[in-house]
């Protein structure tokens, strides 16, 4: 009887969603995607997955950017960043984002375990184009354990500039999302780490932008409004500020086939796009992600209406 309860309580808790978005490749598997628009291009720099089948943790080193003109073929310019750019890490090379600085460069914000003070560490290389070559831009975190008011789990940064050229850095995990202001020159903070207010079941994986004045914070979260336990949504909020306070307005992506979520939400040639991953190309799993991508549409109000998970 105890093993037809627990097989009933598989098939009903393992429901997948009938429609999942098709990976940008299947060449490898990817996670964590950011996206970044530079000219007539959009980037997405994605972590990699490579743990073996039946794997049960992440095992991730190295990080990829993809091309694209049209978002939807997207061509592997290849491992432009691993952990081995950084002489203090050790491994994880989770959720990473890329912005442009003041300088023209371009800034990869990378999650990382420092093995040394501090488990994960934001870490920052820099690169004289999209694609690099990218090398350590400061010898050492950005972020660790040892910074002042930082997260329970230091990773997945999302960073943003400002109309005014003010730099904003979120990350967090484990219900622990921290902002600080950053520098110009992007690899050092300017002020204290804060707990931005209102972000409702926050869990991991924040993606900051701003749309018509109005700023978008969208994230993963766990809790049983949206996901099944163990699984995450994405849930965004809106703030008049870039520091909030944020108020929260929903569910802009259903629960994926990955345990994980993770959101980068983009304007390329005047069309929105969620990109994120999930577990649907062939042998895919938790731990062997593919980033996809799926048109996403602005309600009349600013609300974003949740993304229909194409299968492309
Ligand atoms: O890929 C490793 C971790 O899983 C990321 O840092 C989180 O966002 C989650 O996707």
């Amino acid at each position: 009887a105890a093993a037809i309860a627990a097989a009933l309580l598989l098939l009903i808790t393992d429901v997948r969603p009938a429609l999942a978005g098709a990976p940008i490749t299947t060449a490898i598997y990817t996670a964590d995607p950011a996206a970044l628009v530079v000219g007539d291009t959009l980037y997405l720099y994605t972590g990699h997955d490579e743990a073996p089948a039946g794997g049960t943790n992440f095992v991730m080193r190295d990080w990829h950017v993809f091309s694209s003109t049209d978002a939807a073929t997207f061509t592997d310019q290849g491992a432009k960043l691993s952990i081995s750019n950084f002489s203090w890490a050790g491994a994880d090379a989770w959720a990473s984002e890329v912005e442009r600085g003041a300088d023209g460069r371009y800034y990869w914000f990378t999650s990382i375990n420092g093995n040394g003070p501090g488990w994960m560490n934001i870490g920052v290389a820099v690169g004289n184009s999209p694609t690099g070559p990218f090398t350590d831009a400061i010898g050492g975190p950005l972020i660790s354990d040892s910074t002042p008011g930082s997260s329970p789990l230091n990773i997945d940064p999302t960073v943003f500039t400002d109309d005014d050229g003010q730099v904003y850095m979120y990350w967090g995990s484990y219900y622990g999302l921290r902002a600080v202001r950053l520098n110009a020159s992007m690899t050092s903070t300017v002020g204290s780490v804060v707990t931005p207010s209102g972000v409702s079941n926050f869990w991991e994986a924040p993606w900051m932008f701003k749309r018509n004045g109005v700023y978008y914070l969208a994230y993963a979260a766990n809790d049983s409004g949206c996901s099944q336990p163990g699984y995450a949504c994405v849930r965004y909020a809106t703030a008049g500020n870039p520091l909030g306070p944020w108020t929260h307005r929903g569910v802009v992506l259903d629960q994926v086939s990955s345990t994980t979520n993770h959101p980068a939400i983009i304007e390329f040639k005047g069309q929105w796009y969620m990109v994120y991953h999930n577990a649907a190309a062939p042998g895919g799993g938790n731990f062997r992600r593919s980033v996809t991508i799926d048109k996403l549409t602005f309600n009349a109000d600013g609300t974003m209406q949740k993304v229909v998970q194409t299968g492309g």
